[in-house]
């Protein structure tokens, strides 16, 4: 037996990965007998893990995030929050093999004058597919720099038209039970599906919201959203949905999923802020995927410059 005596520098695995934050976050769903027994099945899944090839795309490479440290296509693609699939991190690049990316449209309906369902491969073979580095911070205190491919949510906008009662976009994640195991527990399941998120007008056509539908040069790997997914830099990952089936122009802001769970913790603008903390932890630092020490978060993650004016005369403050 090696036991080793612990220096006064050590800090707990615990500390370290925020898998302590996690399950803070986790105490809000109804976990029962049935998320005991999921996990023990995933444990027999081990062996299951992701292999397929990922097929690359031609895209245009942008100045944005230039500068930033990546993060390696394995950290983002082995640590993902994908709640259908499971609560555990390390769980969905082992069960998202159920998930079938293609076929896939994506319906943009609503305040429009130009309705449509968009088709995957047009997207990935006809649209001007451009990369950008981004950094990414989840709420639990997570963050990663990571080269997404796709193209701006304005760019599909603009071809359905929004009438001038479009106030709000409301995006919707598939709900099909066979492709996500967390799905087919109904009410009796951790959170209510589909996913739903939303997006103020100016936020959905500002030129940074981004709608990624590949990562490090190839098509997203399932666990990250296959086979589209949101990207909103500047707030908190929950608000950038996976997997979208449905894009609403709707008037009214829409009840996003972690502000349906729990509104007192979860808002709709959820903007990364180092001020405003989470009603039970700091938001002033946090811990890049891989990196050992902690650092500043930036106000609006580092996108101020681009993001600030949208919220002139808001009370920040409120809006977590
Ligand atoms: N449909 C859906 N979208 C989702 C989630 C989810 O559970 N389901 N999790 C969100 C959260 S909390 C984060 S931090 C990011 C994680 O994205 P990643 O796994 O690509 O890092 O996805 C967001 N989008
Ligand atoms: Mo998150």
């Amino acid at each position: 037996m090696n036991i080793m005596k612990k220096q006064s520098w050590y800090i707990s695995e615990n500390e370290v990965t925020d898998e302590s934050l996690f399950n803070k976050r986790r105490d809000f769903l109804k976990l029962g007998a049935a998320a005991l027994v999921s996990s023990s099945l995933v444990a027999e899944k081990l062996a299951a893990v992701e292999t397929t090839p990922r097929k690359a795309l031609s895209f245009k490479k942008t100045s944005f995030g230039r500068g930033l440290e990546l993060n390696s296509f394995d950290q983002a693609s082995t640590y993902n929050n994908f709640y259908e699939f499971s609560l555990n991190k390390k769980d969905p690049a082992k069960l998202a093999h159920t998930l079938k990316p293609s076929p896939w449209e994506v319906e943009v309906s609503g305040e429009v004058e130009n309705p449509m369902y968009i088709d995957l491969q047009e997207i990935m073979n006809k649209y001007p597919l451009e990369e950008r580095i981004y950094r990414f911070r989840c709420v639990e205190g997570w963050s990663m720099v990571v080269p997404w491919i796709g193209i701006t949510l304005a760019h599909i906008l603009k071809k359905a038209k929004p009438t001038s009662k479009a106030k709000y976009v409301k995006f919707i994640t598939e709900l099909d039970p066979e492709m996500f195991p967390d799905q087919k527990r109904g009410i009796f399941g951790n959170v209510p599906y589909p996913y739903v998120e939303g997006l103020r007008m100016d936020e959905a056509m500002n030129d940074l919201t981004f709608m990624a539908v590949g990562m490090y040069g190839k098509v997203l790997p399932n666990q990250n959203g296959a086979p589209i997914r949101l990207v909103v830099p500047w707030k908190y990952g929950f608000k950038s949905i996976k997997s979208i089936v449905s894009i609403e122009l709707v008037e009214e802001e829409p009840l996003n999923t972690w502000k349906e769970i729990n509104s007192r913790e979860y808002g709709f603008y959820a903007n990364v802020n180092p001020k405003v903390d989470h009603p039970r932890w700091s938001q002033a630092k946090e811990r890049k995927l891989g990196s050992f020490f902690k650092h500043k978060t930036e106000m609006f993650n580092g996108y101020s410059e681009e993001v600030a004016s949208m919220y002139k005369g808001m009370d920040l403050r409120k809006l977590y």
